[in-house]
């Protein structure tokens, strides 16, 4: 009898040691994404739904991303590349190909939005698109008079109102910053010729010497605060600040603007593959892609959940530009080793 008390309570001890194991050895998914670009109710929600704890760290531009993923000890399972990127990492072969029958929720997709990003990642095998967007100019109505901004144009920068003032930021992001300039000057953002790229030095010259800094993440509190009055930004971060400061403004310049796709893509050396096909597939769920664009004000590729938006978010026309807008906008594409003659542009401005 004794001995089988023994026996019994070895056991209980036995399943309680097998059991408290499986707490501490809860699986971790590591998400690398943009800054402000997710709901964090779905995290906590995934985390729940699937008994895991996700690590979720962010950055600021595609290089910060790019240097991190390479170099860094800590490794991702899940990151957000810019389509250029996306090719970027194929080509570097640090991208899984994607198995569809781990993603149910792929049909949700627009088939137009897959069609356009088969120009970076030809036959979505790669990469499965998670937000679209633009670029514009942020300002705060008290410190930049409704005069200044009806010229609308990305001249707006040069605009002798800025002269010595100090309060005007761009982005650190060349493609962006140079990609600006070409645009104001009637070419297109990709072009690396040299005198597309002469044209495009010689603005950024005169709109240099009103930018205070190119930081793609301070603007976010500075317009509000006043501390800057006008910066170049992400439509979507822009418009979640005017969401909270009606003294906020944003506008698309008339010459057009710039056009990106950002991607969720699992990486290679990912050790919790199917925990990353989890996630991507939560997020592609209909309403979990609805909330997660209420929340950051982007357009979705999502066709399922666009169907569902509210009506204030779905005739937004900073988010969805009409036809006639977006024909005048550039996708940034992957320039290959030409990148290296708009880098040199850009740092050379931000040298001066
Ligand atoms: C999110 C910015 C993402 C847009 N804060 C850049 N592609």
């Amino acid at each position: 009898m004794r001995k089988m008390l023994i026996i019994m309570l070895t056991g209980l001890i036995l399943i309680g040691v097998v059991f408290s194991g499986c707490k501490t050895k809860q699986r971790t998914l590591y998400i690398f994404n943009w800054s402000d670009y997710i709901d964090p109710e779905l995290l906590q929600q995934f985390e729940k739904a699937n008994n895991c704890k996700v690590k979720y760290s962010t950055y600021d531009s595609n290089e910060n991303m790019l240097t991190k993923i390479k170099s860094s000890r800590e490794s991702f399972d899940v990151v957000f590349p810019s389509g250029d990127h996306v090719s970027i990492l194929a080509a570097a072969s640090m991208l899984e190909p994607l198995d569809r029958k781990k993603l149910s929720n792929f049909p949700n997709l627009d088939p137009t939005l897959l069609k356009m990003a088969e120009s970076f990642d030809p036959g979505n095998q790669y990469s499965v698109p998670y937000f679209w967007g633009l670029t514009g100019l942020i300002y705060h109505k008290k410190n930049v008079p409704a005069e200044v901004i009806a010229d609308s144009s990305w001249n707006i920068l040069a605009n002798p109102y800025f002269n010595a003032k100090n309060r005007v930021t761009m982005l650190d992001d060349a493609r962006e910053v140079v990609g600006a300039a070409l645009i104001s000057k009637g070419f297109d953002l990709n072009d690396t010729s040299e005198n597309a790229l002469k044209a495009a030095s010689e603005v950024l010259a005169v709109w240099d010497k009103n930018i205070t800094q190119y930081d793609s993440d301070s603007y976010k509190n500075e317009v509000p605060d006043g501390t800057t009055w006008m910066a170049q930004a992400y439509n979507g971060d822009a418009l979640q600040q005017m969401a909270e400061n009606p003294e906020l403004g944003f506008i698309l310049p008339k010459e057009g603007s710039s056009l990106w796709m950002d991607n969720m893509v699992i990486l290679k050396s990912s050790s919790n593959k199917d925990l990353a096909y989890k996630f991507l597939d939560f997020l592609m769920d209909a309403e979990n892609a609805r909330i997660n664009a209420q929340y950051t004000q982007y357009a979705t590729p999502n066709k399922a959940a666009g169907d569902m938006l509210d009506p204030e978010i779905k005739n937004n026309v900073l988010i969805y530009p009409p036809r006639s807008y977006l024909d005048k906008c550039f996708m940034i594409k992957s320039l290959g080793d030409k990148i290296k003659a708009i880098d040199t542009v850009f740092e050379k401005i931000k040298m001066f």
